[in-house]
C-alpha cells in the first residue's frame, strides 16, 4: 500500500481512542501492586516512550532490546518502539548472561530496557558491549543506568511514524529446540494477520473477553494471546509476572475471572493433578488454548470434563508468529492438532519434497499471511526455512483419513528401530496414558549391539509409583506395539524444556 499508514500501533493502540475505548482497561496486573492501564493511558504512554526514544537520538530500525517481565511497561515499550519506527526485540526473561551477551551483540540493540528483578543476571551481559547507548531499568536504576521513569519524564508525545505494511516492525529470538538463538524478523502487518485469523476466526475473541495467558509476552504464543488478540478487539488482559504454578493459576481464575485461558500441556497436566488434590477453582473460563507442544489426548479429555471448557490445541511457530494449525471450538479431537487455520495452507512432504498422502508421515510446510521476513544475519538458514511462500516447520505430521493432522515429532527426533520409523511422541503418549505418569520424553539409545532402541525418561505424578520400570514397558508394548516399547526407563524429577515448554530431547540423547 502506498498511501495509508501501515504502522501497527495505529490499529492496535490509537484506534481505540477514536472508537471510544479510552477509559476501558487494556491491561491489569494480577500480582505486585496490581496496577492497571486503560487504552487511553496506553496510547499516551506509548507516544511518550516513542518521544523519549527520539530524544535519545534513536533512529528508525534501531533495535530496542527488552528483557522485561510481564508487567504494564511491556506493552508500553513494545508499542512505543513501534510508534517510533524502532524495532522492539522482546527477549526470553529466563536466559543466562552469556546468551544475553550473544543476542545483544547479534542484534546490535542501541537501547536495552530491563526489569529490575532481572538486572543481576543481565548486568554481566552488557560489559564491553559497544552498541548500547542507554540501559533503562524498570524500577530503581543501578549506577550507569537510567530509570524508566526518568527516561520518559518530560518526553514530547510522538505520533506513529509512517510505515509500510511490509516494513520491519519487531523481532523475536527463536532458539528452536536446539541451537543458538536466531533473530526472526516480523513486519507490521503480521500482528493483524494473526489476530484476524487465529484470534478472530478460531478463538472468536471479543471485546467483553478477559484474557489470561500463562505464556509470557516475550514468546510469540504469549504475544498474540496477551497482546495483539485482546488489543485487536479492545478486550482486557490479566498480566501475571510470576511463575504460573497451579496454585497461582487457581487463585487468578477465581480473583480475576478470565474468560479465555491460554496454557501449555505441562501446565494443563499439573492443573488436572492439582484439581484432584484441592478441588475445582471457581472460574468463568469459556475457552482454553494449548500450544508449545502437542497436548496429550488424555490430559485434554480429563481437563475438559473437570473444567467444562474445551482446550483448543494447535501448533504455531515463532517464524509464523502464531498458530496456523488448530482444532476448533466445538470440534476438538484431542490427540490431534486439527486442521489449517483459515488463511493458512499446509502440506506434508517427504525427503524428496514430494507430497505425502493420508496415513503417511511427512514434514509439515505452511504458507500464510504472517510468515517472517527471514532470520537476521542468517542467510543460509533463511533460505532453507523460508522457501518462497512456504515455510518449513521441522515438525513431522501424519494426516488422518478425516483430514486432521497428528503430530509425530521433530524431523530430527524421529529414529528407526529394526528399520521402522518410531516417533518418540507416540511412545511418550502411550506412557502418559499410564495413571502414574505425569510426563515422559523418549530418545534413541544405543544397545550393546550398537543399534538404536527407545529409552524413556519419566516423571511420575506426585504421590504415585509404579512397581518397576517393567510395568511401563509392558504397558507401552500392549498399547502401541512390540518394537516401540522403551528398553530402558529412567525416573527423573523433571524434563529439560525450552522456556516455551518444548521438551529438549537433544539434551537427553546419548553423548549430548
Ligand atoms: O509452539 C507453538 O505451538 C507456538 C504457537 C504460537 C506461537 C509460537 C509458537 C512457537
Amino acid at each position: 500500500r502506498m498511501s495509508e499508514n501501515g504502522n501497527a500501533a495505529l490499529y492496535f493502540v490509537d484506534r481505540h481512542i477514536a472508537e471510544g475505548r479510552a477509559g476501558k482497561t487494556a491491561f491489569r496486573e494480577a500480582d505486585g501492586e496490581r496496577r492497571s492501564l486503560t487504552y487511553g493511558e496506553l496510547a499516551d504512554q506509548t507516544s511518550r516512550f516513542a518521544g523519549a526514544l527520539a530524544r535519545h537520538g534513536v533512529r528508525r530500525e534501531e533495535r530496542i532490546a527488552m528483557i522485561v517481565r510481564d508487567q504494564l511497561e511491556f506493552p508500553v515499550v513494545f508499542w512505543g518502539s513501534i510508534k517510533a519506527g524502532a524495532i522492539p526485540v522482546p527477549l526470553n526473561t529466563l536466559l543466562s548472561a552469556s546468551v544475553y551477551e550473544e543476542i545483544l551483540r547479534d542484534s546490535r540493540a542501541s537501547i536495552l530496557v530491563v526489569s529490575e528483578q532481572l538486572w543481576d543476571t543481565v548486568k554481566p551481559a552488557i560489559q564491553g558491549n559497544r552498541f548500547l547507548r542507554a540501559v533503562v531499568v524498570i524500577g530503581a536504576a543501578p549506577e550507569g543506568c537510567e530509570s524508566f521513569e526518568d527516561f520518559v519524564a518530560g518526553a514530547e508525545p510522538m505520533d506513529p511514524v509512517d510505515a509500510h505494511d511490509d516494513e520491519m516492525a519487531f523481532w523475536l529470538y527463536s532458539s528452536g529446540s536446539t541451537g543458538t538463538p536466531k533473530g526472526v524478523r516480523h513486519v507490521h502487518s503480521s500482528l493483524k494477520a494473526t489476530a484476524d485469523t487465529f484470534g478472530s476466526q478460531v478463538l472468536g475473541i471479543r471485546e467483553e473477553d478477559v484474557m489470561f495467558s500463562v505464556a509470557k509476552m516475550f514468546f510469540a504464543y504469549g504475544l498474540g494471546n496477551a497482546m495483539s488478540f485482546p488489543m485487536s478487539v479492545g478486550a482486557t488482559t490479566v498480566i501475571f509476572g510470576g511463575r504460573p504454578t497451579p496454585d497461582a493459576v487457581f487463585d487468578i481464575m477465581s480473583r480475576e475471572r478470565p474468560t479465555l485461558f491460554c496454557g501449555v500441556p505441562t501446565l494443563y497436566a499439573a492443573l488436572v493433578a492439582e484439581q484432584a488434590r484441592s478441588g475445582m477453582p471457581d472460574h468463568c473460563v469459556r475457552l482454553c488454548t494449548s500450544a508449545g507442544e502437542a497436548l496429550p489426548r488424555e490430559i485434554g479429555e480429563r481437563f475438559e470434563k473437570l473444567w467444562g471448557a474445551e482446550i483448543v490445541d494447535g501448533v504455531g511457530s515463532t517464524e509464523m508468529l502464531h498458530i496456523f494449525l488448530s482444532n476448533r471450538p466445538g470440534d476438538c479431537v484431542y490427540g490431534t492438532s486439527g486442521v489449517a487455520v483459515p488463511g493458512y495452507e499446509v502440506r506434508l512432504v517427504d525427503e524428496h519434497d514430494e507430497d505425502v498422502g493420508d496415513g503417511g508421515i511427512g514434514e509439515l510446510l505452511v504458507r500464510g499471511p504472517s510468515s517472517a521476513d527471514g532470520y537476521w544475519n542468517r542467510r543460509h538458514k533463511s533460505r532453507s526455512t523460508f522457501e518462497g511462500h512456504w515455510t518449513r516447520t521441522g515438525d513431522k505430521y501424519e494426516r488422518t483419513a478425516q483430514g486432521r493432522y497428528v503430530y509425530c515429532g521433530r524431523t530430527d527426533d524421529m529414529f528407526k528401530v529394526s528399520g521402522i520409523w518410531v516417533s518418540p511422541f507416540e511412545v511418550e503418549q502411550a506412557l502418559i496414558d499410564h495413571p502414574a505418569v505425569l510426563e515422559a520424553a523418549v530418545v534413541p539409545w544405543m544397545d550393546d549391539k550398537q543399534l538404536e532402541k527407545p529409552k524413556a525418561y519419566v516423571v511420575l505424578q506426585s504421590g504415585k509409583s509404579v512397581d518397576e520400570a517393567g510395568d511401563l514397558k509392558d504397558f507401552v508394548k500392549e498399547k502401541i506395539g512390540m518394537w516401540k516399547y522403551p528398553r530402558w526407563v529412567e525416573f527423573v524429577d523433571e524434563l529439560p524444556k525450552t522456556a516455551t515448554g518444548k521438551i529438549q530431547r537433544f539434551k537427553l540423547r546419548q553423548g549430548a
